[in-house]
């Protein structure tokens, strides 16, 4: 077992600081930055400072030392989490989820990694062959994600630009049989415009970097990224750790294991050079009619996609339309719409191609043939590594979705860590002192409530008929929410300088003010594209290619039906996931980003304060001292703890289980430990279980062998 700490590393746990104070918590926090003491508890709650530098605490001895243990036998780990999580899963048939949240670049992508690296390590101990093939596509599928998901931006080099959430399925045995993948809103609009400093998602220089000659012949590509409009607005092509090539290499092996097709494989790297090509093409016109300028590019566009040149040609400078009498016509293009509706294709082919990965990948590694009568409960571990919080200079419609998303994960945070347990302490009529938080469901409110939330006022500015700009927008915007204490505008507030009249709106997150530009809001919320565009794709002989637009088949007169808006969608997503996390049990990490700078030696106070407040620590502590970490109903309790007393064992001649449970506390001693609920006992420390676990443990042999004798007649 791995020593616990001295109390040179400060507190492995919060709740034992002297005093709840802001002070005292950042003191410990910094002193075990400082000794490379990255993890420190909330009771079950683990909070994580990114070390930005490879420390030698991961890895398979480590993981042996945390191998089934209890929480408080070794140091705050993210693998004591995953130990925990899965203790509850396998020992008492509980879903769980571990819900891994902080802002951009906490660590959070990183973490979620060695939580899923420990339950491949501890499972399987008779390697079944079919149980390793399920973990080694689990593993893998995060190299293909990471590619073809993450993108570096201004904050974290490595961010993830979608949602993750994934299900680990277990079968009695407690190895792994299957799972899924969820992913939510991919950022598409970095496919064809990135912002100083960041780059498009990694696949594309990938590629362009680590793929053969060969391939990129069949290609058509080149080796260098700033020959592509798409992969050079940035002006950043390169990382610090400038590993593209091995991650390439990396990456088609992966694909391999997975179980991808030399076919698919092969199509999924024509799609993204289809899109750098489509990047590179520009239009003109002859004064009467748009054309496009560079006709090898697209010839290179319809082999690899497998469609006539003239097709390829037609949807991008057409569109068809319906006319009021059901006529169809044929509506030329000007630039801007050629140019508009080749950026939309482009978004469209990589966010279906994304989507299409996940789904291969979730078709792989799908519980198959699980019959509960043959192999009982199929129980769940959850992990959820999503997008954090994010403030840039300029924010817009995505780091809206974003920033929501991390509202309602904070929601649930309060829901399930504060707001229940303060509930129960009262239910069970408790002696408590309600603890006061920041309770952000007013903010959750403004972005989704229906009718008079942001959300609400886009998707009505999108189906109104007619020309409605974003400023008319903001405009509705500020007149339904103007009085809103979380929502300001310039027009609201003149006097504030750091806004712009007609563009700008301010939501007081959780986490911070976030400036948003309203500009571009409507459109990625209608996020139209040419149907042209999808029947082009639709009649591709490549089958691959085929498969991800099935709905290319409709004719233009079919397509009347407007479709949900994306905000919408991703609301919607988010509720369900909610949903799904909230009936788990959970298990929290909670990652803090240390400074700006990517410093391993800096813990910045004023940034670390911001995050610990926000993220409601100092709240969790209180609730988890003033609280009880454990609590069972007194049937259970004495149940399972009977034959520790000599009052209650083999039955108790009480008038109440309570009464029963209250022998069993006071001939061990544990008065001051424990409180007595309506229902439930509830206990303050660990180790007070851990005792009478021990006893119960030692005592069931013996009582084996004398149950044997009775049943013998030799008693
Ligand atoms: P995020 O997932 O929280 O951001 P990451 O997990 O990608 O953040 O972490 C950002 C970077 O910090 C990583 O690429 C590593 O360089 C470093 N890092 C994080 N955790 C560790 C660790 N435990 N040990 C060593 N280095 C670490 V975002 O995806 O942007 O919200 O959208
Ligand atoms: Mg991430």
């Amino acid at each position: 077992m791995a020593e616990l700490e001295g109390l040179e590393f400060g507190k492995s746990d919060f709740v034992l600081l002297d005093e709840v104070t802001m002070e005292q918590f950042m003191e410990n926090l910094k002193l075990r930055f400082e000794k490379g003491r990255i993890y420190t508890f909330i009771g079950e709650v683990v909070v994580s400072v990114n070390p930005y530098r490879q420390l030698d605490i991961y890895g398979k001895e480590v993981i042996e030392d945390y191998r089934g243990r209890e929480l408080y036998e070794n140091p705050p780990h993210l693998y004591a989490v995953a130990d925990a999580a899965y203790k509850a899963m396998k020992r008492r048939a509980k879903d769980t989820c571990i819900v891994i949240s902080g802002e951009s670049g906490a660590g959070k992508t990183e973490a979620s990694k060695y939580i899923m690296q420990y339950i491949a390590a501890i499972t399987n101990p008779n390697q079944r062959a079919e149980v390793e093939s399920v973990k080694n596509v689990l593993l893998k599928s995060n190299c293909v994600l990471e590619a073809f998901g993450n993108a570096k931006t201004n904050r974290n080099d490595n961010s993830s630009r979608f949602g993750k959430y994934m299900d680990i399925n277990f079968n009695f045995n407690g190895d792994p049989t299957g799972g899924h993948i969820n992913n939510y809103l991919l950022e598409k609009s970095r496919v064809v415009q990135q912002h100083e400093g960041e780059r498009n998602f990694h696949s594309f220089y990938q590629v362009l970097r680590g793929g053969s000659d060969d391939l990129l012949k069949s290609l058509y590509l080149q080796r260098d990224p700033a020959g592509y409009t798409y992969t050079s607005q940035g002006a950043s092509v390169t990382l610090a750790s400038n590993n593209d090539s091995l991650c390439h290499k990396a990456v088609m092996a992966a694909l391999k294991v997975i179980g991808f097709t030399a076919e698919e494989i092969s199509s999924i790297y024509k799609i993204l050079s289809t899109i750098l090509h489509l990047g590179n093409l520009q239009f003109t016109t002859d004064g009467e009619h748009v054309l496009i300028v560079g006709e090898d590019k697209l010839k290179n566009i319809s082999e690899l996609t497998s469609t006539e040149s003239e097709n390829v040609i037609k949807a991008l400078l057409y569109r068809t339309v319906a006319t009021g009498g059901g006529e169809v016509i044929e509506k030329g293009h000007n630039e801007q719409e050629a140019t508009y509706g080749r950026d939309a294709f482009a978004k469209a082919l990589y966010e279906r191609l994304f989507a299409w990965i996940v789904g291969r990948i979730n078709a792989v590694i799908e519980v198959k043939d699980y019959n509960p009568a043959l192999h009982g409960k199929n129980t769940v571990i959850g992990v959820l590594d999503i997008y954090g919080f994010e403030i840039f200079d300029n924010n817009s419609f995505e780091q809206f979705c974003i920033n929501y998303c991390n509202e309602k994960l904070q929601q649930l945070f309060i829901e399930l860590i504060l707001r229940q347990e303060q509930d129960e302490y009262q239910r069970e009529g408790i002696t408590w002192q309600h603890i006061e938080y920041f309770n952000n469901q007013i903010i959750v409110d403004l972005v989704e409530q229906p009718h008079k939330g942001i959300i609400s006022v886009l998707d009505e500015a999108c189906l109104t008929a007619g020309k409605v700009t974003d400023t008319v927008c903001l405009d509705s915007m500020n007149k339904k929410l103007g009085q809103h204490p979380h929502y300001t505008s310039r027009k609201l507030c003149p006097a504030d300088k750091t806004m712009e009249f007609n563009r700008d709106f301010r939501i007081r997150h959780y986490a911070g003010d976030v400036t948003y530009s309203v500009e571009g809001f409507l459109d990625k919320n209608k996020d139209p594209l040419f149907q042209d565009f999808k029947r082009l794709m639709y009649n591709s002989s490549d089958p691959v290619l085929k498969e991800m637009w099935p709905d290319g088949k409709m004719s233009i007169t079919e397509v009347t039906k407007r479709p949900l808006t994306a905000a919408t969608l991703f609301k919607n997503s988010i509720i369900a996931l909610v949903d799904k996390l909230a009936c788990k049990e959970p298990y929290y990490v909670r990652c803090i980003k240390p400074n700006e700078v990517k410093s391993p030696l800096l813990l910045d106070d004023g940034r670390c304060q911001h995050q610990v407040a926000y993220l409601g620590l100092l709240e969790n502590v209180r609730v988890r001292r003033a609280g009880f970490a454990y609590r069972q109903p007194y049937a259970r309790f004495l149940q399972r703890y009977k034959m520790t007393c000599e009052y209650t064992w083999p039955n108790h001649l009480m008038s109440t289980d309570q009464e029963a449970v209250e022998a069993i506390v006071n001939q061990h001693g544990f008065e001051d430990d424990v409180a007595y609920g309506h229902t439930k006992l509830f206990v303050r420390t660990p180790r007070t279980l851990f005792t009478l676990e021990q006893e119960r443990a030692a005592l069931i042999p013996i009582l084996v062998l004398f149950l044997q004798k009775v049943w013998r007649g030799a008693l």
